[in-house]
């Protein structure tokens, strides 16, 4: 049986591929799953029949017989433990590789959300500039960190993991922000997430969704 996702049915990335379904649907194709779209609008997001399986009434979700899951990166994790693919079979690396998902996610990401939740709502507070430059310096912190660590090397802990995974879905959500190419190791980084086929796959299924929303333009 195919597992079925949920995902915006009017995403505001407009088909960029930056709300979380995109990680759950490049870990499926990672690992050549089938899967099912249930698309919701934001209203049915807040209904009773989703927040059953998702407590915060958000995508992405996650159904595959009597399992019900959310949280990008749970799903993803159990994507890559049911599957071969996304984790290594040693169990250093395999525990190596689930702690870049927990890296990418509570270490990474929280500053660059806070970045951009600032600049969404924030934008006319009289201590907007300050607050902006202080996220992006917080923001460099990491990032340079995470440069350092990764060097020459082509993904973070020897082959691809779910671990890159999740670290290359977070470092997109820094395009528009030109963060990133401060560190030209982790814009490469970047790009080669990006050139996997399976990664490509998951943008245009989602790419195919903004399209169709928008009347095919
Ligand atoms: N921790 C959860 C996870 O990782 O799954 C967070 C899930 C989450 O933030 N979901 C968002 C959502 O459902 C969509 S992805 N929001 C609706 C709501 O809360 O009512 C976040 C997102 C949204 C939009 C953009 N964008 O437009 O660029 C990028 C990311």
């Amino acid at each position: 049986m195919s597992p079925t996702i949920t995902a915006f049915r009017d995403s505001p990335d407009r088909g960029r591929g930056l709300a979380r379904d995109m990680q759950v649907r490049w870990a499926l194709e990672e690992v050549g799953q089938p899967y099912n779209v249930r698309l919701v609008s934001f209203s049915e997001l807040k209904e009773a029949a989703h927040r059953a399986v998702h407590p915060f009434g958000q995508i992405p979700t996650y159904e595959e017989g009597d399992l019900a899951l959310f949280e990008s990166g749970g799903i993803v994790f159990h994507i890559a433990d049911r599957h071969s693919g996304l984790l290594p079979d040693d169990a250093n690396s395999r525990a190596r590789a689930i702690t870049w998902m927990f890296s990418a996610l509570s270490t990474i990401e929280p500053p660059i959300v806070n970045l951009q939740m600032a600049m969404l709502l924030e934008r006319n507070e009289p201590w907007y500039e300050a607050r902006v430059a202080s996220l992006r310096q917080r923001i460099r912190d990491r990032l340079g960190e995470l440069s350092q660590r990764l060097g020459e090397a082509d993904w973070l802990d020897g082959a691809f993991s779910a671990g890159d995974l999740m670290m290359v879905g977070v470092l997109r959500r820094l395009g528009g922000s030109g963060l990133l190419k401060e560190y030209p190791n982790l814009a490469a980084y970047v790009a080669r997430g990006e050139a996997r086929p399976a990664f490509q796959r998951a943008f245009a299924a989602q790419l195919a969704v903004f399209v169709a929303a928008s009347g095919g333009s």
